[in-house]
């Protein structure tokens, strides 16, 4: 049945001519699509920070802090995103990977509001032009003629030049430019305009000699592998210009502090460019990358119509896209909305680097004795950590300030909405993490690429190990695609693609070349899920029932007493003490998902026995998740363990864990466990909270307890599992339908109404939310999963409008 529906998309691919055609129009395609996004504010860990995709290359950042008085500089200089700046919130606005979008940052300390606008300007062969607008206003509680000094800097890592155009002697009156030529970028020239504002004066003589109101522009050449540590070196030539300063004048005597932090003027050759201009009151000045293959040079003006050009219809896209429903089609929630998904985009990143691996496959890493946990700890001891790639990736991530890079699984996750948005890119994000796959299919849950992502991780958290996994969310894009080609269910592409001012995605307006990505990325989706088959079995020798002979059952590798962060669920409770003959639900509902989702791909691709094959490790699955999981006592899914006796017993601890073959789609929607499952998630004395779904149960004895990290907080990515299944069983007939609506009907509402009341209170999505008071909590501006609320914002009203019952939004 599925294969007939799909009979005329794949009539396209079955002359192997057509399949060439198909193959070279990909080319192309990708090419485009390549340089519509070379560029990017691709460096989410700073405040603002351009590169290309490209792994050595020229990169921009932005720098500033007040200069009031003596101690600013040192604590209130801006470069990395740092909870502990005080922001008063901080991100972008409105954000799109192939257009550019703007970001305020509201720096409460520093006395300022700081507006970077980008833009991308399309032309020539090398990934087109660009440009930012710096824009600093100053806070309506500090004092107008505030001192700010702000510094853009330029350096180009690996081979190739950069260089300062035209020298002047005291500081640049004008413009200032950089010309340069490397990889992958041609020729270009980047300026730095004069800009708008006023700039200290004073009667000190120093300011005769070395006026405010120029640029100054400081070359150095410094090892490639220092060049991302700016601040660093920048302090080391403020502290050179100080030292001279006090020297000369003595400390009764220096000029003010704005005067006193200005770089030594040396524009020159070298590999970074400080540029520094000092301000008294608002400001604003660009930065123009033109790209030589473009044949046309950009000035202000011009950056005026692209800022405007950019921002008109953005909010109208997102609106179209994400099709917000009553009760939150209102402008206030949309707003809040396109910040919230503008951030999840507006972390993307190009990482590139060496990272830390074990490949000691030592054999206390098969963990199969009791106390293996204690092994394998002595065992990661004793190896030493090597080195390896550099490998690089494309991806958004989780939180600019705490973890700017790549998570496996939070990945799945962000690109549910990007997906909506431009699926072209998501899939451009998928390939990126295919292809850090090694050999044998494993992919690394935490990717710390190159010394910068380093930096931010304490050592004991760097190495990535070969036999750990991570739930593999990247399958639902997988899903997203061949749902929204309407390849199994036969219906043709939406619509609504052509809509407004959305670009239409090239993968779905022609789902021949989808089919052709599919089959590209096949065998690597094929091995990564045998790499999880093999490594993650579980050992079912001591449930030696019949019902048990396929095999299916799954253990998570990496568990300690107290975590098994390879979950996700870092520290929800599992049996006591670890057992190597534990069975984990969720994994083996994650092997459940997979395996329909691999099987669908199949079908698509026409791989009969790889269909047949899985097929018959779905049956297993499904069997066994109710034979070795289901617990008639609690009446909940449950972890089973070896016990005392060498007998299987379920470990239950009702929470997150307990859904998970309801959060993963494979419940029947007749069956009477789906409506056990349901009266769980309902009671308000165990997950339910008017906050959304607890983690752990408010009855469990380890509620709350601990570190309490996954132990009762509210978390929106398996919230957001939770609703999109409620809303499917309440729109499939079956006799927990009505059930089913009324507890979606009051998630959704309850899961928007907590991350919005706590982005209006701090101006901050938050890690997760309080189960008791509904607050944001852990890692403040943390714009990965937590975003999922504008696709919950686009779920269907099922309530007839009854939400007017509820709490004003
Ligand atoms: C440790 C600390 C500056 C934990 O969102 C990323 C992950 C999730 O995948 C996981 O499910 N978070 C969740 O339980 C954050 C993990 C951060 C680990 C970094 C180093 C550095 O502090």
């Amino acid at each position: 049945k599925l294969l007939n529906s799909i009979g005329g998309v794949l009539a396209v691919l079955a002359a192997t001519a057509a399949a060439d055609d198909t193959a070279i129009l990909y080319k192309e395609i990708a090419r485009n699509a390549n340089q519509s996004l070379l560029w990017g504010p691709y460096r989410p860990n700073l405040y603002f920070g351009v590169r290309p995709r490209i792994p050595k290359s020229l990169m921009g950042g932005l720098m500033w802090s007040k200069v009031e008085n003596f101690q600013d500089v040192q604590n209130n200089f801006r470069h990395t995103c740092e909870q502990g700046d005080g922001m008063r919130g901080y991100g972008w606005e409105e954000f799109d990977a192939r257009r550019g979008g703007l970001q305020t940052i509201y720096d409460e300390n520093n006395g300022i509001d700081i507006r970077t606008m980008f833009v991308k300007i399309p032309g020539g062969s090398n990934g087109g032009s660009w440009a930012a607008r710096i824009r600093g206003t100053v806070r309506k509680d500090s004092p107008p003629d505030l001192k700010t000094t702000v510094v853009f800097y330029a350096s180009l890592e690996g081979l190739g030049a950069l260089e300062v155009e035209s020298i002047e002697l005291v500081g640049y009156e004008g413009d200032v430019a950089l010309k340069g030529e490397s990889d992958g970028l041609g020729e270009y020239k980047l300026v730095v305009t004069a800009g708008r504002g006023f700039h200290p004066q004073s009667s000190h003589p120093a300011h005769e000699e070395k006026p405010l109101d120029r640029t100054f522009v400081n070359s150095l050449t410094v090892p490639d592998h220092i060049l991302w540590q700016s601040k660093p070196i920048l302090f080391k030539i403020l502290k050179e210009s100080v030292d001279k300063y006090i020297e000369r004048y003595g400390e009764e005597n220096a000029p003010p502090p704005s005067q006193v932090y200005t770089i030594t003027h040396n524009p020159g050759p070298g590999n970074i460019h400080m540029i520094q201009k000092v301000f008294e009151g608002d400001f604003e000045f660009d930065v123009i990358f033109n790209s030589g293959s473009a044949g046309k040079e950009y000035f202000s003006s011009d950056v005026s119509n692209f800022i405007e050009n950019t921002s008109k219809g953005f909010f109208e896209r997102f609106v179209a896209t994400f099709e917000p429903k009553p009760p939150f089609d209102i402008e206030r929630l949309q707003r809040f909305g396109t910040n919230l998904f503008s951030n999840l985009l507006g972390g993307l990143g190009y990482f590139y680097g060496d990272s830390v691996v074990d490949r000691s496959y030592a054999p206390e890493y098969d963990e199969e004795n009791e106390g293996f946990w204690e092994e394998t700890q002595a065992a990661r001891e004793k190896h030493a950590e090597q080195l390896e790639g550099p490998s690089e990736l494309f991806t958004t991530i989780p939180s600019r300030s705490f973890f700017p890079r790549g998570f496996y699984w939070d990945e799945g996750f962000h690109l549910i909405p990007v997906a909506d948005w431009d699926m072209d890119l998501a899939l451009e994000v998928v390939k990126s993490w295919f292809n850090l796959m090694d050999a044998d299919g494993w992919i690394g849950r935490e990717q710390i690429l190159g010394a910068e992502a380093r930096s931010k991780v304490p050592q004991e958290f760097q190495t990535q190990y070969p036999h750990y996994a991570n739930p593999p969310t990247l399958f639902f894009i997988i899903d997203a695609l061949i749902t929204k080609i309407g390849a199994l269910n036969g219906t043709s592409p939406p619509a609504k693609e052509t809509l407004g001012e959305k670009p239409t995605s090239v993968h779905l307006r022609n789902p021949e070349l989808a089919l052709h990505y599919l089959r590209e990325l096949y065998p690597k989706l094929k091995t990564h899920y045998h790499w999880f088959r093999r490594t993650q079995a579980g050992d079912l020798k001591s449930y030696d029932r019949d019902a048990f002979s396929s095999k299916e059952g799954y253990r998570w590798r990496g568990r300690t007493p107290q975590h098994i962060l390879t979950s996700g669920l870092d520290d929800y409770p599992r049996p006591q003490p670890p057992h190597p003959g534990e069975l984990h639900v969720d994994l083996m509902s994650w092997m459940g998902m997979m395996t329909k989702s691999l099987k669908n791909i199949a079908t698509l691709l026409q791989m009969d026995d790889d269909v047949a094959e899985l097929t018959t490790i779905e049956t297993a699955i499904l069997r066994n998740i109710d034979d070795l999981h289901w617990s008639e006592k609690e009446k909940c899914y449950c972890d089973a363990t070896i016990d005392d006796y060498e007998e299987n017993a379920l470990v239950c601890h009702k929470g997150y864990i307990s859904l998970f073959p309801f959060l993963t789609g494979l419940l029947d929607p007749k069956s009477e466990k789906l409506g056990h499952i349901l009266d769980l998630v309902g009671d308000e004395e165990e997950l339910w909270s008017e906050f959304g779904l607890r983690s752990l149960s408010k009855k469990d004895e380890f509620y709350g307890t601990a570190e309490n990290y996954w132990r009762g907080p509210v978390w929106m990515n398996m919230n957001y599992l939770a609703v999109a299944q409620l809303l499917k069983y309440a729109q499939l007939p079956g006799p927990h339908q009505e059930k089913a609506k009324d507890l979606y009907s009051r998630l959704r509402l309850n899961l928007i109404r907590t991350v919005f009341d706590s982005w209006v209170e701090t101006g901050f999505a938050w890690e997760q939310y309080n189960p008791e008071t509904g607050k944001g909590q852990r890692t403040q501006h943390f714009t990965g999963w937590t975003s999922l609320v504008v696709k919950i914002m686009g779920m269907p009203d099922l309530s007839g409008g009854n939400w007017e019952a509820h709490d004003e939004l």
